[in-house]
């Protein structure tokens, strides 16, 4: 263990374990520029807002064949530590990142595929092409939040591909749920995706003209704030050269800008109130529709799209319902808000499609080619999601995000501090408990298939009538008012005159609005407002539109929608058609898919913490830190880790590497050893440790399983391993030199 730097280098290694010395030694490690710190084999990262210089050649070159414990805690030993856990038990690794927003996620998975990139050997070109895929995502699916500048506004998992020897093949990106609402609006102080800043400055003229767009962000109602200076058009040369490097071509590439002009301009046609007249049963009637203003946004869209001016006119101000009366269908117009709305979820559904076309174009250059698919590979997983986020307003991607970080919390009590516990308890192994919040009931508040959160709003989107997103708060109050992490004005209310009641509550000491509810999560209480819940969460598009575009005379723009108008996810208006699931409930597939995922795999950890909420180096938040800490469950983590053991296997598993390090037979008459049969395989174990001379404080014998203290009493017994190995090498080969 590196005993050089400031503080400690393990947090197990403190004398006294509390949320003070926690945070002490964090402080006292940023200071000195030391941003990571081990928990046995987890790393703790804080990010420290300016490069330091420990990402170098050389200094992942320290790290290569080298112990989990032999160099200073880094990602790179989490790295090394993965890759040879692979090579050695053909075990497929995930590497789980975790921490709120701005905490250092996407650096770190960063830095993890770097040192694999620049020390693995073999796969050259493969490697480049994993890494390059990173900023084409970024352009893409990141924006500035008001907690991150590069913010992922979707969830990234990576596995990354290794033939039999250990040599990169290829990769897998999957992603999860993208902020599309974000094209249309932003919220002060945020921008939108960093690609269209990027290409309105980087973009060379030809491009720009062929796509009839203006460098002035204020051209586009769709950027609503004015742009800061992020070295966007610099940013875009090496996008577009990584889109090269990955292996894009240039036609796809021309392409995506192309529907990322369309999105553009797709947000500056508006429209007016118009009466049109329409014959009704006995004479003309009028009857209030909208029209289009800004042909000008109107041709752009549709010369971009492959689509004609007329027909998105008239699928922008016009839908087409199944009239139950008559048994036909009928088109009715719109009024200009609700073509608003039909223009809004156009621009995002268009954007969707693009970034699943990214995806998949991007998977389909570093895919590892069918033959090497029928050899078969294993994996390192690498997971770096949307981190925990409170803004001031929040709303239906924030309660998915910040779902999918309970699950996560959820996964790593279940594997480090639950499951590890109830290890010792089933084996029988002496054992203080030690407490700690289990998230699973907020969990089950959101997921549960019985009343949860997902379900009822799943109900009331299909519920006939007109449902509102307060009718949905008023299901929510009438099914989990009594949660203990629920709250709304209702509850406040029904508290308030049943004082009685408050003891379950979250302690708001404000009145909530009508139209909100809070979730008291593991890392915060969370207000979330319901507008928007609803519409957000049938993503509904009318068929039209689906028609319209599918029908596109571009090969790429039809390539992107599949379904050809079909039943696709979210199309609304079909007639007899199963309805698709609601995004919610999609979402809460893919979380449950992910953690069956992460579960078959060895997980690593690297949690990360961030020093303050200005994003300024130099600067320690003691409360903002202390608070992370304790959310994330550090405290318990070391202590069930420094009361605990860093080595356990069965007997049988034990004795299979370690038998050669057994008493000789002739010392042991009762004959046990090495014959040792079933039942024998404890006392075996014993005399192996007892033979290795271990100190009986530094191990444990449960029922079926051996338990060892320390990192460094097995590195021992390995050594002697190792040498009596190689002792035996000798007598064997002078044995068989004698007999020649
Ligand atoms: P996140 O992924 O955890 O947030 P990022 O990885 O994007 O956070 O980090 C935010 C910013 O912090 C980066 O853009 C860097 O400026 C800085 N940073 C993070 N890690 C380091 C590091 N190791 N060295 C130097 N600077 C760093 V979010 O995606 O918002 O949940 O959703
Ligand atoms: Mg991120």
């Amino acid at each position: 263990m590196d005993t050089s730097q400031p503080g400690v280098s393990d947090f197990v290694l403190l004398s006294e374990i509390t949320e003070e010395s926690i945070v002490e030694n964090i402080r006292k490690r940023l200071e000195n520029d030391v941003v990571y710190t081990f928990i046995g084999n987890v790393v703790v990262s804080i990010n420290p807002y300016k490069q330091l210089p420990i990402y170098s050649p050389e200094w992942a070159t320290r790290y290569k064949g080298s112990n989990i414990y032999e160099h200073p805690p880094h990602i790179y030993s989490i790295a090394e530590t993965a890759y040879r856990s692979l090579l050695t038990h053909a075990r497929d690794q995930c590497v789980l990142i975790t921490g709120e927003s701005g905490a250092g996620k996407t650096e770190a998975s960063k830095i993890f595929l770097g040192y694999v990139a620049g020390v693995v050997e073999g796969g050259e070109g493969v490697k480049e092409r994993l890494v390059s895929a990173n900023p084409c995502l970024e352009a893409f699916g990141n924006a500035k939040t008001a907690r991150n500048d590069n913010s992922s506004r979707f969830g990234k998992y990576m596995d990354l591909e290794f033939d039999f020897r250990g040599l990169p093949v290829g990769g897998k990106i999957t992603t999860y749920l993208l902020e599309k609402s974000r094209v249309v609006h932003q919220s002060s102080g945020e921008r939108s995706f960093h690609i269209f800043y990027q290409l309105l400055s980087g973009g060379d003229d030809d491009l720009l003209s062929h796509l009839s767009l203006t460098r002035n962000t204020s051209n586009y109602a769709y950027l609503c704030h004015p742009a800061e200076d992020f070295n966007d058009a610099q940013t875009f040369t090496a996008i577009i050269q990584a889109m090269q490097e990955v292996g894009v071509k240039e036609e796809t590439r021309r392409f995506w800008m192309e529907i990322v002009a369309a999105v553009l301009h797709l947000g500056n046609i508006r429209f007016e109130e118009e009466v049109l007249m329409t014959e009704g049963d006995e004479e003309k009637v009028g009857v209030e529709g909208s029209r289009v203003v800004g042909e000008e946004a109107l041709s752009h869209v549709s010369r971009l799209l492959g689509i004609t001016p007329e027909s998105l006119s008239q699928v922008l101000t016009h839908r087409s319902v199944y009239d139950q009366a008559k048994k036909e269908k009928i088109t009715v117009p719109l009024l200009p808000g609700q073509a608003t709305k039909t223009r809004d979820a156009f621009a995002k559904l268009l954007y969707g499609r693009l970034f699943s076309h990214l995806v998949t174009t991007l998977n389909g250059c570093i895919s590892p080619g069918s033959e090497a698919e029928q050899r078969g590979f294993s994996v390192i997983g690498v997971l770096d999601i949307y981190g925990f986020e409170v803004f001031q307003s929040n709303g239906f991607d924030q309660f998915l995000i910040n779902y999918c970080n309970e699950k996560l919390q959820q996964l790593f009590i279940e594997l480090t501090v639950k499951s590890e516990q109830e290890d010792y308890e089933k084996e029988g192994i002496e054992w203080t408990t030690i407490d700690f919040f289990n998230n699973e009931t907020i969990c089950e508040l959101i997921e549960s298939k019985n009343r949860g959160i997902i379900s009822l709003l799943d109900e009331e989107c299909t519920m006939p009538g007109t449902p509102t997103p307060l009718t949905f708060l008023q299901k929510l109050d009438s099914n989990v008012i009594k949660h203990p992490h629920y709250d709304s004005r209702a509850k406040q209310s029904r508290n308030r005159s049943n004082p009685a009641l408050t003891g379950s509550a979250p302690q708001s000491s404000q009145l909530l609005p009508h139209n909100a509810f809070t979730l008291k999560h593991y890392a915060g209480d969370v207000m979330y407002e319901v507008d928007g819940f609803l519409d957000r969460n049938v993503d509904a598009l009318w068929r039209d539109v689906v028609l319209c575009i599918a029908g596109s005379e571009k090969t790429g723009v039809r390539e992107m929608f599949p379904e050809e108008g079909d039943a696709g996810v979210g199309v609304a208006g079909g007639k007899g058609q199963k309805r698709p699931d609601t995004l919610a409930t999609q979402f809460k597939t893919s979380m449950s898919s992910l953690i069956q995922n992460l579960m078959s795999k060895n997980p690593h950890y690297i949690r990360c913490i961030k020093p303050n909420a200005s994003k300024r180096p130099d600067v320690f938040d003691q409360e903002l830190v202390r608070h992370q800490c304790r959310y994330l469950g550090l405290r318990e983590n070391i202590l069930v880790r420094r009361a605990g053991f860093c080595y356990r296997a069965p007997f049988t598993k034990f004795l299979a590497r370690y038998k050669m390090l057994g008493p000789d037979r002739s010392t042991d008459p009762k004959g046990t050893w090495p014959n040792y049969r079933a039942g024998d395989v404890r006392e075996g174990t014993l005399k192996v440790l007892q033979e290795a001379a271990v100190d009986e404080s530094e191990y444990r014998l449960g029922k079926t399983k051996v338990f060892i203290r320390h990192p460094d009493t097995i590195l021992r017994i390995e050594m002697l391993r190792n040498e009596c190995k190689t002792w035996l090498a000798t007598i064997i080969r002078a044995i068989w030199i004698g007999s020649r």
